[in-house]
């Protein structure tokens, strides 16, 4: 099983700043220990802040992976191109925000990519990355 975490913009700011969002965890520590919980799944990610490396992204393992796992941060509510790329691949893709979007402002209420995705994971932290993998297996 072939699974990709691919995260959008300032999710690289993870455990640095507002930790009362987001948490104090890095990403990078929190991705090792999810690598060591599932060694059986062969766990990729990649960030960017940039929206056409995302899409690039998305091509590149559209076609040859088992599962994405998206968070495309702020791109979720703005993106039509996230959005048409994810429909015009073939691995399924699982929707994750780290907060509960529903319980925030408005314009986060909005998804792009929940129209084509296989489901959506909200509002349990990190926590959702771990069962955005359970959900592939
Ligand atoms: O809850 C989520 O995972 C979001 O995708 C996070 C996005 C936000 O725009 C979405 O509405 C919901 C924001 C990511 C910003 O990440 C930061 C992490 C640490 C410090 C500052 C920003």
């Amino acid at each position: 099983m072939k699974l990709i975490i691919i995260n959008g913009p300032n999710l690289n700011l993870l455990g640095k700043r507002e930790p009362e969002i987001y948490g104090s965890t890095t990403f990078e520590e929190f991705f090792r220990k999810l690598q060591l919980k599932f060694k059986n799944v062969e766990l990729a990610y990649y960030q960017s802040n940039i929206e056409g490396e995302l899409i690039d992204k998305l091509h590149e393992v559209g076609f040859n992976y088992d599962g994405i796992i998206l968070n495309a941060a702020a791109y979720t509510h703005t993106s039509v191109s996230i959005g048409d790329a994810i429909k015009s691949i073939e691995t399924p893709v699982v929707e994750l925000h780290i907060s509960n979007i529903h319980a925030r402002e408005e314009f986060r209420h909005q998804s792009f990519i929940a129209p084509n995705a296989k489901g959506v994971i909200f509002g349990f932290g990190l926590k959702g990355y771990e069962l955005a993998v359970q959900s592939f297996l």
